[in-house]
């Protein structure tokens, strides 16, 4: 009842929502066009899992244009510019590791730290979303659960010779995540989505990934602290 609350005092045809929205719904868009990118550049570097990694691959194209649709139900011309930018760090370590073939490093930025991103941020849309974009999350989310899963059985299997390789990996990478979600506080609150709220369900997400795939408590903990030095 009290999501009803919240949802009501949204008005999603005022020029601040559209505003905001212009540029949350950019930076969805392009993190599937990129996530998209992401899972064919691993079915390269993973041939016995290519079969697989391209379903996941076409899976977030279909986001993509969900994502799309919802922009255009609202009459929002969505700021890609502003959104390639926004993920041009995790684009370019993704690009360095892959030129180097580091799959494990390549699975942590896209299938570890861009999927609890996604689901994070996909959970704490959907009770606030307008009707026609709140059903395309909520199908979307459910891809999310298996693309993170995908992740986290390639890293379990092959947890020893990759343990080093995913804590330099989350040091490199975590602290991006604060800054991407300390940019997009203020249009993500006038969306009534709570940066706390957010960095919660990310951790959670994250830090369950990292215990499926082998991880203790205390490591956990050592690499979650690195999120919050930026
Ligand atoms: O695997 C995926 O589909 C991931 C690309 C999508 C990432 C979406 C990132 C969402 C961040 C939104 C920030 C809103 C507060
Ligand atoms: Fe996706
Ligand atoms: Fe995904
Ligand atoms: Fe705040």
């Amino acid at each position: 009842m009290q999501q009803l609350a919240v949802s009501t005092e949204l008005n999603y045809e005022s020029e601040t929502y559209k505003d905001a929205y212009s540029r949350i719904n950019a930076i969805v868009i392009e993190g599937e066009q990129e996530a998209y990118d992401n899972y064919i550049n691993l079915a390269s570097l993973l041939p016995d899992d290519k079969e697989e990694l391209t379903k996941l691959a076409k899976m977030e194209k279909r986001h993509m244009k969900g994502f799309q649709a919802c922009g255009n139900n609202l009459k929002v011309t969505p700021d890609m510019e502003f959104a390639k930018e926004y993920f041009n760090q995790l684009h370019q370590n993704f690009q360095d590791a892959l030129a180097e073939d580091k799959v494990v490093t390549c699975l942590l930025i896209q299938s570890l730290i861009i999927e609890c991103f996604a689901i994070a941020a996909y959970n704490i849309y959907i009770p606030v979303a307008d009707p026609f974009a709140r059903k395309i999350t909520e199908g979307v989310v459910k891809d999310e659960y298996l693309h993170l899963n995908f992740g986290e059985e390639w890293l379990k299997a092959h947890f020893e010779d990759s343990k080093a390789e995913l804590q330099a990996a989350n040091r490199q990478n975590l602290p991006i995540v604060w800054k991407m979600l300390n940019q997009v506080e203020k249009d993500a609150k006038i969306l009534a989505m709570e940066k706390e709220s957010l960095i919660e369900d990310f951790m959670i997400a994250y830090g369950e990934a990292l215990a499926n795939i082998g991880f203790t408590t205390g490591e956990i903990m050592r690499m979650s602290a690195y999120g919050l030095v930026s």
